[in-house]
């Protein structure tokens, strides 16, 4: 899943995207990069423990760091989103980190960031919009049905955002969406919303205008994340034992990036199943909803070219019986066709033949 960074300026989005991607930044050049980061995830741990395999992978995010965005700038907008029409996620990164070193993003208090960032994504959605509506609407010739019910689609979208509604706030059927499709609207992709924090809103667990941000995460289904850049960053300086050690004295079990990568994937809706072997214990990527055949075709396209079946245990029941044997013995291990729905946590082999 590709996710794009996005914010006012000087918010910390290059600091995240660094931390989440271990890629280092250089936070006064203007270069955008993309960078790929580990989603931790304990159960990868525990079945590298039960395995001692050769290699061990973990499931991936990619991230795209991206400029700041100016309040009601048209040309930074277009160039930020033009940057982002590739992505399927948004991450909006909000500043409430008090540091006079550090300029301010244009408007200070942590909810009219997210609501100038938010705008900034209805006038995004509403440019393109537009932009096609006018385009049909001036056509030298007489629209062909299917231009018709676009451009009628079209208009009850514009009056929406015209309405600051979000798009994944109203009802567009799947067939509408495979229209917008092209569009790459900025609004209709999930959102999720992280806050940085300094130091003593960290242990104070609180900020200015937290209420208001949390509310209206709510109410839009955005996934809602605090963490502290700095914090993080002496964190991920740290050796694998005194970084727990530190964890332990802080009374939290994740880094705020552990947590990032993990709220993301259960907002955008991905699942996680699982390979193992002496060679390779390996976490993969699935939407919600996909089944065993999408399944081999994520670990190789011939996998599900030529799948026959796929062999299913559950992490928990191997976990408990402690062994793949066990598992079988006991009579829980599933053999399953093509359209079976893989749930997060599936242990899978693949039987096939080509
Ligand atoms: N005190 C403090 N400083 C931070 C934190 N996160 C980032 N910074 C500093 O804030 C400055 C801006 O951080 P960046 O990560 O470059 O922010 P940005 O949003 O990418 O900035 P632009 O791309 O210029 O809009 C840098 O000097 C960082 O070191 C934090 O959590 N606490
Ligand atoms: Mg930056």
């Amino acid at each position: 899943m590709k996710v794009g960074i996005v914010g006012l300026s000087q918010v910390g989005k290059t600091t995240i995207f660094s931390l989440l991607t271990g890629i280092e930044v250089d936070l006064f050049s203007q270069e955008h990069q993309r960078g790929t980061a580990k989603v931790h995830d304990k159960r990868v741990d525990i079945l590298t423990k039960m395995y001692e395999p050769k290699k061990v992978t973990y499931a991936t995010l990619e991230f795209f760091d991206t400029p700041a965005l100016k309040i009601n700038d048209k040309k930074e907008r277009t160039a930020v989103f033009n940057l982002l029409q590739n992505v399927e996620a948004m991450l909006i990164v909000v500043r409430a980190f008090k540091n006079d070193s550090v300029p301010y993003p244009e408007v200070e208090k942590p909810i009219d960031q997210l609501k100038a960032t938010l705008d900034e994504f209805l006038f995004r959605d509403l440019d393109v919009v537009m932009g096609r509506i006018e385009r049909l609407e001036n056509a030298k010739r007489k629209l062909e049905p299917k231009e018709e019910i676009e451009l009628k689609l079209l208009k009850r979208i514009q009056e929406a955002l015209e309405n600051e509604q979000l798009l994944s706030q109203i009802e567009i059927s799947e067939e509408e969406k495979k229209m917008l499709g092209g569009f790459s609207l900025a609004t209709l992709k999930p959102i999720a919303i992280v806050v940085n924090l300094d130091e003593e809103q960290f242990t104070d667990k609180n900020y200015e205008t937290k209420d208001e941000i949390v509310k209206l995460c709510e109410k839009n289904g955005f996934a809602y994340v605090e963490l502290c850049g700095k914090l993080e960053m002496e964190l991920n300086a740290l050796s694998e034992e005194e970084k727990m050690e530190l964890l332990k004295d802080l009374g939290v079990e994740e880094t705020g990036i552990q947590r990032l990568s993990n709220a993301l994937y259960r907002q955008f809706g991905l699942i996680s199943f699982f390979t193992v072997g002496k060679d390779e214990v390996r976490a993969w990527t699935l939407r919600k909803g996909s089944t065993a055949v999408d399944a081999a075709g994520v670990i190789h396209t011939d996998l599900a070219r030529g799948f026959i079946k796929a062999e299913i245990i559950k992490y928990e029941d191997l976990i408990k019986l402690g062994s793949e044997k066990a598992v079988k013995d006991a009579g829980l291990m599933k053999l399953v066709g093509k359209e079976h729905i893989i749930e997060d946590g599936d242990i899978i082999t693949i039987r096939f033949n080509i």
